[in-house]
């Protein structure tokens, strides 16, 4: 299993505010390599499959309409020891906790309405971005 890759969505939220340039600048400000790069639009049905995970935690229903309402940024990142530093480049889950400085703190509005998705682990992150991407899409 590789540890230099990520996965991450631009979330409808922050897609719908304008801020894809300026979140794309702070990944790759951040020191991390755009492997593969879409803007697309899942519907309910893919959102279910790829929140599986959540399924029965009370926020699953709010969290796979919400991204499936609007156009997402996916991208594979790299950069050594991705999945951790990709987190602490885009904050807690929460912005209101999120640390001064983070994708996060600076775009996200809610809990739900968080600005970006980043995977939580090597696993995880392999599984995402195949969900997106196939081998030619990545380079
Ligand atoms: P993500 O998967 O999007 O990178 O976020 P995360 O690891 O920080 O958080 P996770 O626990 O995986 O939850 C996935 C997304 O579900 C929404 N959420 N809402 N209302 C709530 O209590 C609640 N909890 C989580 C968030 O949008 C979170 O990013
Ligand atoms: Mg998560």
């Amino acid at each position: 299993m590789r540890s230099d890759r990520t996965f991450t969505m631009i979330k409808p939220d922050a897609v719908a505010n304008g801020y894809i340039g300026e979140i794309l600048a702070a990944i790759t400000k951040g020191g991390f390599r755009i492997a593969a790069l879409k803007y697309t639009q899942i519907s309910k049905k893919q959102a279910e499959v790829f929140y599986e995970v959540h399924k029965d935690r009370p926020f699953y229903g709010e969290l796979t309409e919400f991204m499936s309402s609007g156009p997402i940024v996916a991208a594979i990142l790299e950069k050594e020891n991705a999945v951790a530093d990709f987190r602490k480049l885009i904050g807690a889950t929460n912005p209101a906790e999120a640390e001064e400085g983070t994708i996060r703190k600076q775009f996200a509005e809610s809990m739900s309405k968080n600005a970006v998705h980043g995977s939580d682990s090597d696993e995880n992150a392999c599984i995402e971005g195949a969900f997106h991407f196939s081998g030619c899409e990545i380079f």
